[in-house]
């Protein structure tokens, strides 16, 4: 039997590079080998304020994208978290079992509510068992994310051992996959931080709908430093991510893009990554365009997705009742 893989994106902002390069492209090539499901987590989306309109239409997008970037919705489930109300319903389970001391330590949490002070929402601190909610619903044994969910897939994965050594075998203990290369890929405008969706300064990221000039004005105008060789240089952080995108996006080595940039500039570098950037993404609009050419199919294919999603959701969660003693 195959292992499942189960991981989401938050229909929020746009999709950057960032989410592609650390996540997405992991999610298609791994609906090879793995039982996938993929999902649209729209409840998570609304623990900071959205726009109603802007959110349902974004869910559609986030979707079409994916299915352009290589999401197979015959090889994969591709649903949106709110089709299947079992995930809210063990979300609130979960919450009665994991001490809020572990929820406390919780970095993005702390990040992104100081921005918010008092406003910030009791959803935003719960976040994390929402999400364990996501990945125990489907007796997940990997999730491929980017650096900054690692600490919440560990939750999850503690939350399941907890409740398991409490009620006995209920859960699968999920693991995180952190890829090697490209977990954390920084802004373009600023190579401390990392690339978000929610941070929308322009020149910040590349979304995977830019044309090609807007590619390669942002990336001519990335930060980097003083120096001039094109190196792998950690202490140069702004060099050091375009090299990054640039070695993922080739899958040529280090050693190899060093040699082939030895005696040229940064502005080599930039002019070659805006092209190899805009080759990867051409025929990803393609295939969006096409999809979005016929305005019901995304549609069926997220009705679909949770028709298929809700049975293995369902299942968990009469386990789980059971075991409370509920109902
Ligand atoms: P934001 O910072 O925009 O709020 P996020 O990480 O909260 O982004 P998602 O869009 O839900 O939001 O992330 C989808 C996946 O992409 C996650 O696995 C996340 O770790 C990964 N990801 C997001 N940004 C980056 C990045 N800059 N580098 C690598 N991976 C990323
Ligand atoms: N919090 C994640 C999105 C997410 C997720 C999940 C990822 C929600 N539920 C389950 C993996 C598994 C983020 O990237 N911001």
């Amino acid at each position: 039997m195959k292992k499942r893989v189960f991981s989401g994106i938050q229909p929020t902002g746009e999709i950057h590079i960032g989410r592609y390069l650390g996540a997405i492209r992991h999610w298609v090539s791994m609906q090879d080998n793995y039982d996938s499901i993929i999902c649209v987590v729209d409840l998570h989306a609304i623990t900071v304020p959205q726009d109603p309109r802007l959110l349902k239409g974004r869910i559609r997008e986030f979707a079409g994208l994916l299915l352009a970037a290589g999401i197979d919705a015959e090889r994969s489930i591709l649903f949106v978290q709110s089709h299947v109300s079992a995930h809210s319903e063990l979300a609130w389970i979960l919450n009665c079992f994991i001490p809020m001391g572990w929820m406390q330590r919780m970095t993005q949490f702390k990040e992104k509510s100081v921005k918010q002070k008092e406003q910030v929402s009791v959803g935003l601190f719960d976040y994390p068992a929402l999400m364990a909610a996501d990945i125990l619903l489907y007796d997940t044994d990997v999730v491929p994310v980017g650096e900054d969910q690692k600490q919440h897939v560990e939750l999850a994965r503690d939350a399941a051992q907890r409740f398991n050594n409490i009620y006995g075998e209920t859960f699968v203990l999920p693991e995180p996959v952190i890829p090697d290369v490209g977990a954390r890929i920084m802004g373009l405008d600023d190579p401390n931080k990392k690339m978000s969706g929610s941070e929308m300064g322009v020149g910040h990221s590349i979304a995977l709908l830019d044309s090609p000039d807007v590619i390669r004005s942002k990336i001519m105008k990335a930060t980097t430093d003083s120096h001039r060789d094109v190196v792998f240089d950690e202490s140069r952080p702004g060099i050091f991510n375009l090299l990054t995108i640039y070695q993922i996006i080739t899958g040529e080595g280090k050693k190899e893009i060093e040699s082939r940039f030895a005696g040229k500039g940064y502005g080599d570098l930039k002019k070659a990554l805006a092209e190899v950037v805009v080759e990867v993404l051409r025929p990803l609009q393609e295939r969006y365009r096409q999809i979005t050419a016929d305005p019901g199919h995304i549609d069926a294919i997220l009705k679909s997705g949770a028709e298929k999603a809700r049975p293995l959701a369902v299942r968990t969660l009469a386990r789980v009742k059971e075991k409370v003693g509920l109902g």
